[in-house]
């Protein structure tokens, strides 16, 4: 089409020639009769060759439409010129040489100049096919289905180019037919339908009873009556259902589009629960489950529940919403709550003595990279066990000393008493189908110092202790599980159990050391997350005679790690006013336990609300994380993992790997982190469908 025109003129030109030559010559005629006749042949023959010369062009120039009308020969070709939908037949190029009435006025005419593809789409017309493909134009959706054809040229130079070209493996002619279908209404129903979806959600008030109790049953109702309040107001503007089905507990039906404007405010209904104060002292925490993701009401309601249990068992005072990946979580910026009462330890307690009667060995394992904590939990409670007759031994790697963060507390205890330490593959050898397994220091099935090992305990004969809160990767259905994410060790709570378990009140003080150990390493010298029943863990542990400075000697570096220490404090760049980042880009012995150290220091520098350090790790970077409670590292953790089990740990501590990645891109990935936690939430992107 594009030459069409220009041929046009071209044969009008030539016709006016011949025109005006054949004048000429009638005016010859009539004045000079021999000069005619000997001019008449000449003019034939040049008119006669011009002729024959241009309707050669033309034919060379139209074989491509000839073609076309070929292809499109019949009945089926006259009707797409008065189809309804927007047709366009497209050629290898990308360029439009052929389209109908409605195309041209649903999108454009295709001229000369504008005739390509890509003025609607710039995806590859490869994408398109049979079944469509959804294109955006204008404001309006279109699903685009296409008919490619292939086809060889029907004349004869071009067939044998075409020929030798297929020969050469080369491309062929292609033409493509695209029809265009209008679904901008189904996109619009479909959006509305999307976002007027009901998601169940549940609302707790989080530790109700205890938070409540010895009040005063006017202080009882005025609190009772602020939160009701909070709650029916928020709601009533998200124009959601409401009903109260306990005491503590709401059960919220609303819009899709409502939540999507809850998580936008990164459910700012959390912390406006903390203005809420009882007794002058304590404030009111809130956790929420939201149900998202479910085919049905009853399955929403399900899932919100599953999620609330989940955000209880993350310590409160959050949100968890139901996600691809497990769940996104929301929230989370108070201190974790004191725990009181020690029901749920004494149970414990009982069902461990219970099952660890009907054993032959008990085996006590800790996470990989032991640190205090794990090996001083599992050694404080296979000596407990010990003591009350039964046969216990506690599992670590020593003896690579690039494998432990203990090496200081298990060499101590080597020397003091050699049998109660043993390697995992010495464990493995002995384990017995009679044998019980406890997990110390993680909950994480991957994180355990020894799979195998895991995996050789029958799950009823499991015992878990923990005090991270719940990750994805979980160890499923032990026959005992001790997991309080507000305790601030493990060894805090082995210390609590033996009292209960027995065995405990016998301790020696070295024995009691390596749980003391593991209680300092996990508060950081009684600083973070240290609550009531620490100290009385702490004391009880004292009474049995652990000395603090032999404690605090276990601590010690050597003058290159401290050295180290301070080089890696003093590199550290603030971002975002608040966070201190370290980067540390070649390894060195105990670049694990130096760097962590070093993020802990690196708090006490005043302005830092938290503090990173980065540092290579086998086949990718690590990153330690650690917070004074301002800011919830843990979130950020989180979303530089690549899934959720690659990142995590406490909102004042925790931690991340990634694998396969330049140090720059690492580091990049935890700026974003950081910015995205802190981006104002107005900013946040709730256009999203997904
Ligand atoms: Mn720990």
């Amino acid at each position: 089409m594009r030459n069409f025109y220009k041929n046009n003129v071209l044969l009008a030109s030539l016709c006016a020639l011949i025109v005006l030559l054949i004048l000429l010559d009638a005016y010859m005629f009539r004045n000079d009769a021999l000069l005619f006749w000997t001019s008449l042949p000449i003019l034939v023959a040049v008119s006669g060759i011009a002729l024959g010369k241009l309707f050669q062009i033309r034919k060379s120039e139209y074989w491509y439409f000839e073609q076309l009308t070929s292809e499109m020969r019949g009945a089926d070709s006259m009707s797409l010129i008065g189809f309804p939908l927007p047709v366009a037949i497209v050629d290898n190029n990308g360029c439009i040489i052929w389209s109908n009435d409605c195309f041209n006025s649903s999108f454009f005419t295709p001229t000369e100049d504008e005739s390509s593809i890509d003025l609607i789409t710039d995806e590859p017309l490869e994408l398109f096919n049979g079944d469509g493909r959804e294109i955006h134009y204008d404001e309006k959706w279109y699903r685009v289905y296409s008919d490619p054809h292939e086809f060889i040229i029907d004349d004869h130079k071009s067939a044998a180019k075409a020929a030798s070209l297929s020969e050469q493996g080369g491309e062929r002619d292609k033409l493509t037919m695209l029809i265009f279908r209008d679904i901008t209404d189904f996109k619009s129903l479909q959006s509305t339908h999307e976002l007027s979806k009901p998601v169940v959600m549940v609302v707790m008030v989080d530790n109700y009873e205890e938070l409540l109790s010895g009040a005063k049953e006017s202080e009882r109702a005025y609190v009772t009556i602020q939160v009701d309040r909070l709650i029916e107001e928020y709601f009533a503007e998200k124009k959601a259902v409401l009903r109260k089905i306990s005491a503590d507990k709401f059960l919220i039906v609303l819009e899709q589009q409502y939540l999507k404007e809850m998580i936008a405010e990164k459910m700012s209904l959390i912390n406006k629960a903390h203005e809420i104060i009882v007794r002058d002292r304590a404030a009111v925490t809130l956790s929420i489950g939201v149900g998202t993701m479910a085919t049905t009401l009853a399955e929403s309601e399900r899932f919100a529940d599953e999620m609330l249990e989940k955000a209880l068992d993350r310590g409160g005072d959050q949100a968890l919403v139901k996600s691809s990946n497990g769940f996104d979580a929301y929230g989370a910026i108070s201190p974790g709550k004191e725990r009181t009462g020690k029901v749920k330890i004494r149970l414990a307690a009982e069902n461990i003595k219970a099952l660890v009667a009907t054993a032959d060995t008990v085996y006590i394992m800790g996470h990989s990279y032991a640190d205090f904590d794990s090996v001083g939990s599992a050694i404080g409670l296979a000596c407990a066990l010990r003591n009350s007759g039964v046969s216990a031994y506690a599992v670590a790697r020593f003896k690579d000393p690039s494998l432990t963060n203990a090496k200081p507390l298990i060499d101590r205890f080597a020397e003091y008493d050699p049998q109660v330490i043993i390697e995992p593959d010495e464990a493995k050898q002995w384990f017995t189908p009679k044998s019980v397994l406890v997990i110390v220091d993680t909950h994480i099935a991957k994180k355990v110092e020894d799979k195998e090992l895991l995996d050789m305990a029958d799950r009823s004969r499991l015992v878990l202790i923990d005090h991270h809160r719940l990750s994805a990767g979980a160890i499923t259905d032990p026959a005992v599980k001790c997991h309080e994410s507000n305790a601030s060790s493990a060894a805090e709570l082995v210390t609590e159990l033996i009292q209960y378990i027995g065995g405990g009140a016998l301790l020696k003080p070295a024995e009691a050391e390596a749980l003391l150990a593991g209680i300092t390493l996990d508060t950081k010298d009684f600083v973070m997350r240290s609550g009531v029943s620490t100290f009385e863990a702490a004391a009880y542990l004292k009474k049995l005679g652990a000395d603090t400075i032999s404690v605090k000697k276990m601590f010690d570096i050597s003058i290159e790690s401290k050295t180290k220490k301070a080089e890696i404090i003093s590199s550290a760049e603030l971002y975002h006013g608040c966070c201190s980042v370290a980067v540390v880009r070649f390894g060195f012995p105990e670049v694990r336990v130096i760097c962590s150290q070093a993020a802990d220091e690196m708090l006490y520098i005043e302005g830092v609300d938290a503090a990173f350090t980065v540092y290579p790790i086998e086949g990718g970077w690590s990153f330690s994380a650690r917070s004074l409670g301002k800011v919830n590292v843990q979130v950020i953790m989180e979303s530089i993992g690549n899934k959720k089990d690659d990142g995590g740990g406490h909102q004042s501590m925790a931690g991340a790997q990634l694998y396969g990645i330049t140090l720059e891109d690492a580091v990049d990935k935890l700026h974003m982190a950081i910015d995205e936690y802190f981006a104002p939430t107005a900013q946040q992107d709730d256009t999203d469908d997904e």
